[in-house]
C-alpha cells in the first residue's frame, strides 16, 4: 500500500493529526498497536485548553465537547486549611474545558469511518524503514499477515514507549529527563465532584488533586511512593486519605463510591529535542512528558500536531517545505514553556521525600505570595489556560 503520511498510533496526537489532514485532502493511514476498546478506555487527561478544544471544534468533531464538556473559569491551589483560587478567565479572559481525554479519543475514533480516515488496530511487531532516505516505509503484522505502508512522511505519535523514537540512532538523540521520587494513585468513580472546580492540594498528608469529569463523575488523585502498587490499596483506604485531604477544604465533601478505575502514574519530566528525523517526525508523548501537575499533556501533543498539519498541509498544497523544517524549533519553544509549568507546580505541591523543613517553609512563602500577588496569579493562570501557538 502507499499513502503520502503514515501515522504510527492513536492516541490523540496520531487522531488529531490524521482528521486535520483528511480535512485538508492530504490521504494518510493511522496503525495502532492495541485493539479499540483499549484505547478507548484508558483513563487519562480531563483538562482542555483552547488549542485542543479549536481543534475539535475547526474538525467539527465537537457534538459530545459541546454538549458534555464543562466550562471551567478558575481553579484552586491549597495548603491546609487554604483555598486559592486562581481566577482564570478573570485574569486571562480565557477558559479550560474539563472533557475527559477518553471521550475525545472515542468521538475522534467514532468519525473517522465517515470522514475516510483508515485506522488499523491490533497491529503488531512494528517497524520504520528508511526514515532518513527519499523512501520510508512501515511495515507491521495483523492477523499473521506481513503488511507494508510506503509513505513520504511517517508521524511518530507512539507515546514514551513507542518505537518511533527509539528509532533514531542514539548519537542524534538529544534528551533531557528528571523523575520524580512519587507517582500519582488515581480513581474514578460516579460520585458527585466534593468542588465545583478543580482542587490541587498541598497539605500535612501530601498532595491530592481533586477533579473530574462530569457533575456526576469525579476524578481523584493522591501523591503516593513509588514503591506503593494499586494492590496495596483497596477503595477503602483511599477514600478515607481523600475524605482527610478534602472533606475540610472542599464545598460539599467527598462523596465515595464504587471505583469505575484505579491505577498509579509515574511522574516524569522529559523532552527529546530531536523531533524530526529525515522523513520522521514525533509528536506528542512521542516526544515529551509532563508530570500532569499542570495538565499539559494531552494539550501539548494538540499543539505539536496543529503545527505538524500545517507544515504537511503546506508540503502538498503549496509545494513549501520551510514549515517542516521549522516544526523542531516551533514545537520546542512551546514544549520547553509547558516543560518549565508542569515542573514549577509540580515542586510546589508535592512533599518530597529528599526536602526537609526549610524547603517546606519555602513551598509556604510561595503560595502566601501567590495568595496575594495578583501578578504570580496571572502569571500561573496565563499558563494554565496555555500560552499562545
Ligand atoms: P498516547 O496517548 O500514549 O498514544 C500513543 C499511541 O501509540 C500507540 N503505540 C503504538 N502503535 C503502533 N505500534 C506500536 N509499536 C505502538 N506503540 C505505541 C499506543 O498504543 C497509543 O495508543 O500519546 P499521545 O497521542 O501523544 O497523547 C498524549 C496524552 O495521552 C498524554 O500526554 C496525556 O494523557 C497526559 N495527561 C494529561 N494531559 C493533559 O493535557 N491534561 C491532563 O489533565 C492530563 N492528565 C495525563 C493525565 C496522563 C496520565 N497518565 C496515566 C500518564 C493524567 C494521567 C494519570
Ligand atoms: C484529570 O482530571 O485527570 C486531571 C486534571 C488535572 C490535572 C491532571 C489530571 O492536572
Amino acid at each position: 500500500m502507499r499513502k503520502p503520511v503514515a501515522i504510527i498510533g492513536a492516541g490523540p496526537s496520531g487522531l488529531l493529526l490524521g482528521h486535520l489532514l483528511k480535512q485538508a485532502g492530504v490521504d494518510c493511514i493511522i496503525v495502532e498497536r492495541q485493539a479499540r476498546e483499549y484505547v478507548e478506555g484508558r483513563i487519562r487527561a480531563g483538562v482542555l485548553e483552547t488549542v485542543t478544544t479549536d481543534l475539535m471544534h475547526k474538525l467539527g468533531i465537537d457534538t459530545g465537547l459541546n454538549a458534555n464538556g464543562l466550562h471551567e473559569e478558575g481553579f484552586n491551589l491549597a495548603d491546609g486549611e487554604r483555598r486559592i483560587r486562581i481566577e482564570i478567565t478573570a485574569l486571562t479572559g480565557k477558559h479550560v474545558v474539563v472533557y475527559g481525554q477518553t471521550e475525545v479519543t472515542r468521538d475522534l475514533i467514532d468519525a473517522a469511518p465517515e470522514r475516510g480516515l483508515e485506522i488499523v488496530f491490533e497491529a503488531k511487531d512494528l517497524a520504520i524503514h528508511g526514515a532518513d532516505s527519499d523512501a520510508p516505509a512501515i511495515t507491521y503484522s495483523r492477523d499473521g499477515i506481513e503488511h507494508r505502508v510506503d509513505c513520504d512522511f511517517i508521524a511518530g505519535c507512539d507515546g514514551f514507549h513507542g518505537p518511533s523514537r527509539k528509532s533514531i540512532p542514539a548519537p542524534l538523540v538529544r534528551e533531557f529527563e528528571r523523575e520524580y521520587p512519587f507517582g500519582w494513585l488515581g480513581i474514578l468513580a460516579d460520585v458527585p465532584p466534593c468542588h465545583p472546580e478543580l482542587i490541587y492540594s498541598n497539605g500535612p498528608r501530601g498532595f491530592a488533586l481533586a477533579s473530574m469529569r462530569s457533575p456526576t463523575r469525579s476524578r481523584y488523585y493522591i501523591q503516593v511512593p513509588l514503591t506503593d502498587r494499586v494492590e496495596d490499596w483497596s477503595e477503602d483506604r483511599l477514600w478515607e486519605e481523600l475524605a482527610l485531604r478534602f472533606d475540610s477544604i472542599s464545598e460539599r465533601g467527598v462523596t465515595r463510591g464504587p471505583a469505575l478505575e484505579m491505577s498509579i502514574a509515574p511522574l516524569r519530566s522529559y523532552v527529546c529535542e530531536t523531533m524530526r528525523h529525515g522523513r520522521l517526525f514525533l509528536a506528542g508523548d512521542a516526544a515529551h512528558i509532563v508530570p500532569p501537575t499542570g495538565a499539559k499533556g494531552l494539550n501539548l501533543a494538540a499543539s505539536d500536531v496543529a503545527y505538524l498539519a500545517d507544515a504537511l498541509i503546506g508540503h502538498y498544497r503549496q509545494g513549501d517545505d520551510s514549515a517542516l523544517a521549522a516544526y523542531e524549533a516551533r514545537a520546542l519553544a512551546r514544549i520547553w514553556k509547558a516543560e518549565r509549568f508542569s515542573w514549577y507546580l509540580t515542586k510546589l505541591m508535592h512533599r518530597f521525600p529528599e526536602d526537609g523543613p526549610f524547603e517546606h517553609r519555602m513551598q509556604q512563602a510561595e503560595l502566601n505570595y501567590v495568595a496575594q500577588s495578583r501578578a504570580m496569579q496571572l502569571a500561573i493562570a496565563e499558563n494554565y489556560v496555555g500560552l499562545p501557538l
